[in-house]
């Protein structure tokens, strides 16, 4: 009915949008044109058909007709003919070659390894290049990030679950103490939004005295490497602040925002392990034949960031997601309220001033926005 469809707000910042629910044959279909046009460097493209399929997340059913997409916004020319194309024929023929297709497939397998973006996978595609294998195979020059990424390709390709989140957790809160008492962690991205699998882990960290945080992170990872749980690390300062769109006037403070990409060495717990080599001795050589289950550790990436204390909500909602609720919010504030959102502070730019916010509910309040729970920021 269009009694509901009528509710559907623009921004996804503006509507919930749970975990689970009920469109899922549409919004694959609508995300795999989405990812195909990332590929293809068209952000355009991309971003209309996340909205598309974002708005279909957040609809109280599962569509059945045409009809039930009246009035409902973002849904452009492209989406509906595909969606049309699904409800009649079960499938849509745009996208069963796209994901068919020898070159999403390549930049599907090339842009999973750590350290490969699109543009580097792009380009090894035109060379002829299709997977990590071919990689090795040709001798191709990789960076220390990339070699990585090639050499754990088969874990980090596995999904991470809530479990293994919950044990690394206790592992990144373990370090933190050890290194500044009084540190608070938190667990970000998917997890907490609630998913149950993610492809990393990402964790927030912070200290209730301003200035304790700062050069923390070298301290953690040298703490981490010491125990032999770091496969992998990279520590960068400020990176975030060049790359993304926060507010251009340069605050001295926000030169502290430092950030680690990491892949760790989890050790396969003791329970797991025994319901997975618990039947018969073929089951167990069965599953020996992968490294992790013969080794008893598998590589697991996790993304650490720490904050100032004063930025720490701001730093909160912008490490939550989704990505498209990220990306929306800041649209809002910049369309809708001449603000500038970043993962570092609010900025008015009709009064020219920062606003501070202690909660994730205060930034919503200052962005006129009802607050949204991270559990429905699943756009
Ligand atoms: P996942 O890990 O695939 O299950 O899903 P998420 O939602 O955890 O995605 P992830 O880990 O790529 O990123 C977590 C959130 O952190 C994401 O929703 C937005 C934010 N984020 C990630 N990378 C960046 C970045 O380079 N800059 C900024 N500002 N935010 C980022
Ligand atoms: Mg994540």
């Amino acid at each position: 009915g269009d009694a509901t469809a009528m509710l559907i707000k623009s921004y996804a910042c503006q509507r919930r949008t749970p975990l689970k629910h009920h469109n899922s044959f549409l919004t694959e279909a609508l995300e795999i044109l989405a990812q195909n046009a990332e590929y293809n460097d068209n952000e355009g493209r991309s971003v209309a058909f996340r909205r598309a399929a974002s708005v279909l997340k957040a609809l109280p059913r599962r569509v059945r007709s045409m009809e039930d997409l009246r009035c409902l916004p973002c849904l452009g020319d492209h989406s509906q003919r595909v969606i049309k194309e699904i409800l009649e024929d079960g499938s849509s023929r745009e996208v069963e070659s796209t994901r068919q297709s020898e070159q999403y497939q390549a930049m599907k397998a090339l842009t999973g390894i750590f350290g490969v973006g699109v543009r580097t996978a792009d380009r090894w595609f035109r060379e002829g290049l299709r997977s990590p294998d071919d990689l090795i195979r040709t001798g191709q020059q990789l960076n220390r990030e990339q070699q990585a990424g090639v050499q754990y390709y088969d874990d980090l390709q596995k999904p991470v679950t809530k479990a293994e989140a919950d044990v690394i957790s206790d592992v990144v809160e373990k370090a933190v103490h050890a290194v500044l008492p009084g540190a608070e962690i938190q667990l970000m991205g998917g997890f907490r939004r609630g998913k149950e699998v993610g492809h990393d882990v990402d964790f927030l960290i912070t200290h209730p005295e301003e200035g304790k945080e700062e050069r923390l992170m070298p301290k953690i990872t040298n703490w981490l490497e010491e125990q032999g749980l770091l496969l992998y690390q990279k520590t960068t300062r400020n990176s975030y602040l060049e790359k993304m769109d926060g507010p251009a006037r340069a605050s001295s403070n926000m030169d502290r925002f430092e950030r680690c990409f990491s892949i760790f060495k989890l050790q396969e717990s003791a329970a797991s392990c025994k319901s997975n080599c618990s039947a018969s001795a073929e089951d167990v050589s069965a599953a020996h034949e992968h490294h992790s289950e013969a080794s008893g550790w598998r590589a697991v990436r996790v993304d650490l960031v720490v904050s100032p204390y004063s930025q720490f909500a701001f730093a909160t909602l912008g490490w939550t997601g989704s990505k498209l609720f990220e990306r929306e919010l800041r649209r809002w504030a910049g369309q809708e309220k001449h603000m500038s959102l970043s993962s570092h502070a609010l900025y008015d730019n009709k009064q020219n001033l920062y606003l501070r916010a202690k909660t994730e509910e205060e930034i919503f309040a200052y962005l006129g926005l009802e607050y949204i729970p991270p559990s429905e920021r699943n756009a």
